[in-house]
């Protein structure tokens, strides 16, 4: 039973509406990445920071799943092997796309945690900072998100898949940021067949023994219907 593990980025997300990163207008060209997505932009300007989150959980209120989303739910239904998505999304389009266990590594909008006790609860659409922790009741809250410095979550859970996985594909990322930027190399090293699927080929692309390049929407479910007619 071949095994598929798949990691996804902005790029996925970006026909429903949602801004990547690193796109001449992205995320990046508007806030500067140590003030906002940081520890220490954190600690200097809470409010700042907490308003960013509460800006992009808004956003991502507003928008639906793409077809790329949704054709990741299908393979994970009508693949006979298992299907794991990891994605650096904090959005939860996989997840009303149909998919199931998501691995957030890099956090989600929809989640709270308090920096006192580690509680995790269902953030307020409008987070504030000094919002009490239910189960601690400190002024501690924060958005759940991992930001440049932290370790990201459940990596001894993706490494696992990453070491027995036959196929191993990235999906709208641009491949800078670690640890996430190494699995096509850790996949590589457990034999997986790696492919890229992009808006372009990125400056990792040289890693991947396959690329498909175009649209997420087009691409995903194309690949999808390819995967799903092989195994027949
Ligand atoms: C850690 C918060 C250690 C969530 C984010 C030097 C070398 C190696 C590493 C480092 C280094 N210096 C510092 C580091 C570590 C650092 C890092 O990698 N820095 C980089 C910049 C060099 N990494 C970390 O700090 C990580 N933690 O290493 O911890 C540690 C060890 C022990 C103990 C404690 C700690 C933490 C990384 C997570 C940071 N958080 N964001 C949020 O705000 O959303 S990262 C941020 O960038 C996002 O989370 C996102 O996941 C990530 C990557 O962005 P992409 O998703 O790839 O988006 P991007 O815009 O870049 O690209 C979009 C792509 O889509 C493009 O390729 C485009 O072509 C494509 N596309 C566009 N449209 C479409 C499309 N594709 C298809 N269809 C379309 N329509």
């Amino acid at each position: 039973m071949s095994k598929i593990t798949i990691l996804t980025g902005a790029g996925i997300s970006a026909e429903s509406g949602l801004e990547t990163f690193r796109a001449a207008d992205g995320l990046w060209a508007q806030h500067r990445v140590e003030d906002v997505a940081t520890p220490e932009g954190f600690e200097r300007d809470p409010k700042l920071v907490v308003d960013f989150y509460n800006a992009r959980r808004k956003q991502a209120s507003e928008v639906s799943p793409n077809a790329a989303h949704k054709a990741l739910a299908r393979l994970q239904q009508m693949y006979a092997g298992q299907v794991v998505i990891v994605t650096q999304n904090v959005d939860d389009l996989h997840e009303q796309g149909g998919a199931t266990g998501v691995i957030h590594m890099h956090g989600a909008l929809k989640s709270a945690l308090c920096a006192a006790c580690g509680n995790r609860w269902a953030a307020p659409i409008v987070m504030a900072h000094g919002d009490a922790c239910p189960v601690c009741t400190r002024p501690s809250a924060r958005p759940d998100i991992v930001w440049f410095g932290e370790m990201p979550y459940q990596m001894d859970e993706i490494f696992d898949h990453l070491m027995e996985t036959d196929i191993f594909a990235a999906i709208g990322t641009s491949g800078n940021v670690y640890p996430a930027a190494g699995f096509v190399a850790e996949a590589r090293r457990s034999g997986a067949h790696t492919v890229e699927l992009n808006l372009e080929r990125t400056a990792a692309g040289n890693q991947f023994a396959e690329h498909r390049v175009g649209p997420a929407s087009k691409e995903v479910p194309q690949w999808v219907d390819d995967l799903l007619a092989s195994q027949k």
